[in-house]
């Protein structure tokens, strides 16, 4: 027989704000990547996750809609694993948001930043209520639900104590592995440069550009930002750039033509999956 019904009927009360502190946190939580992960069992697993990798939480009305955008290539292991440990933590942590997977076609050399300026653009495309926007690497999964995943005062670095770095922040202007910008923040620094091709250097120019356009990165607590990163060789098309150091002295003057406002790519395709969006795109390769 059915129970009397405990959520006073859906026509009664309009929802209420989601708290400031979400109520259903655990706190430290155990992360591993020995156990076999299927794509099947994140499914089974987030059932009220929509297509595409969207959310909204039923019991109260989010304060922000994040869209979390992740740079990509050939790392689907390492995806499941993230979906599979990221929408139970973000569900708890009260947010909408929808997950963005930023995949680079072809196999000239990598660019992480000039992915995350499309994904900026095209998740606006797909939604424009996003108002705030978060930026991880696939590899990296938060090892405390209180690193709250949604846009605060200033650009916020989440990832400040990563594993390999012996869980502390490798140097003061570190902005690499999760980050978070409001839609204005990123605006006011002319998004993310898209001349880093290869690995390094762009997540500095980040911070630079952070800094000379006066705004300070706020973090979380070192104990809470803790991360596991699931060990990978490094890929293939994406070698240490040279040019990596010369070019983060010089943020000051490329920030203002290299950026959002100078981006171009090429659509290949956008595919909605059950627990994430793919959009497959072209951004060409270095001179
Ligand atoms: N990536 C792919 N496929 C590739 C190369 C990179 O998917 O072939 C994506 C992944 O999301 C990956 C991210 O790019 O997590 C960063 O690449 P790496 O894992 O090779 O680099 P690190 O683990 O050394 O990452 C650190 C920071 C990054 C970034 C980088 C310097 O965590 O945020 O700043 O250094 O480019």
């Amino acid at each position: 027989s059915a129970k009397p019904s405990t959520n006073q009927s859906a026509t009664e009360k309009p929802l209420q704000p989601c708290q400031e502190t979400p109520p259903g946190l655990v706190g430290r939580l155990l992360i591993e990547f020995s156990s076999p992960m299927s794509m099947e069992r994140v499914q089974r697993e987030n059932p009220d996750v929509r297509q595409g990798g969207k959310y909204t939480p039923p019991d109260c009305l989010p304060r922000q809609k994040v869209a979390i955008l992740i740079p990509f290539r050939h790392r689907e292991h390492h995806l499941k694993y993230w979906l599979h440990y990221l929408h139970p933590i973000l569900r708890r942590q009260k947010v909408a948001y929808g997950i963005y997977i930023i995949n680079q076609f072809g196999d000239d050399t990598f660019n992480r930043a000039k992915l995350l300026n499309v994904g900026f653009l095209e998740a606006l495309k797909d939604d424009e209520e996003y108002d705030c926007f978060i930026f991880s690497d696939v590899d990296l999964i938060p090892m405390d639900d209180r690193n709250l995943y949604r846009c605060y005062e200033q650009p916020r670095h989440f990832a400040v104590g990563m594993d390999k770095f012996g869980f502390r922040l490798p140097y003061a202007g570190y902005f690499g592995g999760v980050s978070g910008l409001s839609k204005s923040q990123f605006l006011k620094i002319n998004g993310f440069p898209n001349e880093y091709w290869g690995w390094g250097g762009e997540d500095d120019d980040i911070f630079n550009r952070i800094s000379l356009n006066g705004m300070k990165v706020s973090r979380p607590d070192i104990r809470i930002g803790r991360y596991r990163m699931i060990k990978h060789e490094r890929d293939k098309h994406n070698e240490p750039n040279p040019q990596r150091f010369t070019k983060i002295q010089n943020t000051k003057m490329t920030m203002k033509r290299d950026g959002i406002s100078s981006l171009q790519y090429r659509l290949v395709e956008i595919s909605r999956q059950p627990m994430y969006t793919n959009i497959t795109v072209e951004i060409g390769r270095p001179p």
